[in-house]
């Protein structure tokens, strides 16, 4: 299982997100926490995942839900204590699981001592830790706008100078010019590491390296030299686990990112199949149509580029984003066959698989009234709609369908109250499906969503190809299947997935590779969606979002 002494474990490994305050609580006070993940390790040790990604759980005012971190060296007392943190260490690794932490590294919060102490004056030693320009008061150094609505410049007028956040204004950008606050990171993170975590999810790292003249927000001029040093100063000392979030790169760029020398990360998040729909110029909420035939050939290009020279981070999901089988699938009539066709078309690419916490039961977005959204972002949102004179309705709609609570809704553990997430009242409403929709119901049925996860995660540790697999897009303008073939000199596999709600012809590019394998090895079918296993029904069709995983033995 999990095997941190091996270089490059993380290649047949299965990664599982935890958003901490979403996932159990222990003590009744409506927020997730470490002693109620601590009880749920056997659940995840069943599941067959290798390591935790926990979501921040560093003492943190929580305005960004733990992104904005005031103490990376504590945890908050909303989630435990140190030594509810060790304790996690040491259990999840009796279970062979390791713990991935958050490091957020672009911004501390504002309550941090460090910019406590910046704030003191312009002469304190910590007051160059952070981005600062001087100005007056109501003249912006230029007009950068915050991630969160806003100008991303706080005045500060004791100073007579703007702090710079591309966050929210309690996310103050840490100077990674200054080579103190760099040195300080590397101890902190050498502290981390001597606690015997795994390794590391790197929150926007693509942002930390500032262009000088602050109008753009990612790949600053700098950016690959402070990786290298980072990774140099901390990672490159064990088989670590590090994988960066980059909203900001290109398949050239992730290439640097996930160099198979180790020089920065092991894998990159990136996000070009999650933007598809994002029109140029305008925001995330303006809403437009999925393009099914840009999504095939981003997936396929990101696996034909990286093959052999980088590597990919495969996920739907995380804790930003709506949850994909309301997405991409279907959350009413074919809940379950286009979760488990998502599920199987990622699973069986090349990279290391993501899954974020509920994506194994098919959990789906959510439709609250507008006074139970708790993200900072968007309420925000949802307040400067109305005041720039969008209708309610269409603000709504926008939120339905994007806004991060749809993926932090509490874990749907069983039929009882709150899902069996909290004995008291949830920070967040449950989703009210949770009855039809839970764990307690998924892990004793072999048909359900959840144990289809299991059965991928396993295939990943058992067949080769899975990992190693040079992939192959097949019909490429078929306007309805999405196939690929994976190929070592020893193994073949076929995916087939019909991604819409009707019925289809199987493409004969696909049925050409099943029949030629067929006549020559032998067929077999590792996995289906449908309950008679695709054998009843004739190859040449495929059911609405009917997936199936050939495999042959050369
Ligand atoms: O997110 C980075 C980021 O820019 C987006 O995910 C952003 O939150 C989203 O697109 C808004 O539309 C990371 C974390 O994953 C996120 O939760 C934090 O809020 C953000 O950084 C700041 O730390
Ligand atoms: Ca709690």
């Amino acid at each position: 299982m999990f095997m941190k002494q091996e270089k490059d474990w993380w290649k047949r490994a299965v990664i599982y997100q935890v958003y901490p305050r979403s996932f159990q609580d222990s003590n009744g006070d409506g927020i997730g926490d470490i002693q109620g993940l601590i009880g749920r390790l056997p659940y995840l040790e069943k599941l067959g995942i290798d390591c935790i990604w926990l979501s921040p759980v560093c003492r943190s005012p929580q305005d960004d839900n733990g992104y904005d971190i005031s103490d990376y060296q504590d945890i908050d007392p909303m989630f435990g204590s140190l030594e509810d943190m060790e304790q996690l260490l040491a259990e999840a690794e009796r279970h062979g699981i390791g713990i991935l932490m958050d490091l957020v590294l672009n911004h501390s919060s504002d309550e941090h001592r460090w910019f406590q102490e910046a704030l003191k004056g312009r002469e304190n030693p910590y007051h160059d830790y952070y981005v600062w320009r001087d100005g007056a008061e109501g003249e912006y150094p230029n007009d950068m706008r915050s991630v969160f609505g806003g100008p991303a410049w706080q005045w500060v007028p004791e100073l007579q100078q703007y702090y710079f956040h591309q966050f929210s204004v309690k996310q103050p950008d840490l100077n990674w010019e200054n080579p103190k606050v760099r040195r300080e990171i590397y101890d902190m993170i050498h502290w981390w590491l001597d606690k015997g975590v795994a390794g590391f999810r790197l929150d926007v790292i693509d942002q930390i390296a500032k262009d000088p003249e602050l109008k753009v927000t990612c790949n600053g001029p700098r950016l690959h030299e402070f990786i290298r040093e980072l990774s140099r100063e901390t990672f490159q000392k064990g088989h670590y686990l590090t994988v960066g979030e980059a909203w900001g790169a290109d398949v050239e760029r992730a290439k640097l990112y996930s160099a198979p020398d180790g020089s920065e990360f092991s894998m990159v998040f990136q996000f070009e199949h999650i933007c598809l729909d994002q029109i140029p110029g305008k925001e995330k909420w303006d809403l437009a149509p999925l393009p099914f035939l840009k999504l095939k050939a981003v997936l396929a290009k990101w696996q034909t580029e990286l093959y052999g020279c980088g590597w990919n981070s495969l996920f739907w999901n995380n804790h930003d984003l709506p949850r994909i089988v309301s997405r991409w699938g279907n959350d009413g009539e074919y809940r379950e066959e286009s979760a488990k066709m998502l599920a199987l078309l990622l699973h069986g690419m090349q990279g290391t698989p993501f899954i974020y916490q509920g994506e194994e039961l098919g959990m789906t977005n959510v439709r609250f009234r507008p006074e139970e959204y708790r993200d900072i972002e968007t309420v925000n949102l949802y307040r400067e709609r109305l005041e720039a004179g969008y209708s309610q309705e269409s603000v709504m709609e926008s939120i339905y369908a994007k806004s991060r609570d749809n993926a932090r809704t509490p874990m749907q553990w069983d039929d009882s109250e709150n899902a069996g997430f909290t004995g008291g009242t949830p920070w967040i409403q449950v989703n009210p499906n949770y009855r039809e929709i839970n764990a307690a119901k998924q892990v004793e049925d072999p048909g359900s969503v959840w144990s289809f996860y299991r059965k991928l995660i396993e295939f990943r540790k058992r067949y080769s190809v899975l990992a190693e697999g040079r992939f192959a897009l097949l019909c490429r303008e078929d306007p309805r299947v999405f196939a690929y073939t994976r190929e070592t000199t020893e193994e073949k596999l076929l995916v087939i997935c019909n991604f819409f709600g009707e019925e289809t012809d199987c493409p004969a590019e696909c049925l050409a590779v099943y029949d030629d394998a067929e006549a020559q090895q032998g067929m077999e079918l590792l996995l289906s969606n449908y309950s008679d296993n695709g054998k009843g029904h004739g190859r040449e069709r495929l059911r609405p979002y009917e997936a199936r995983m050939y495999y042959f033995q050369k």
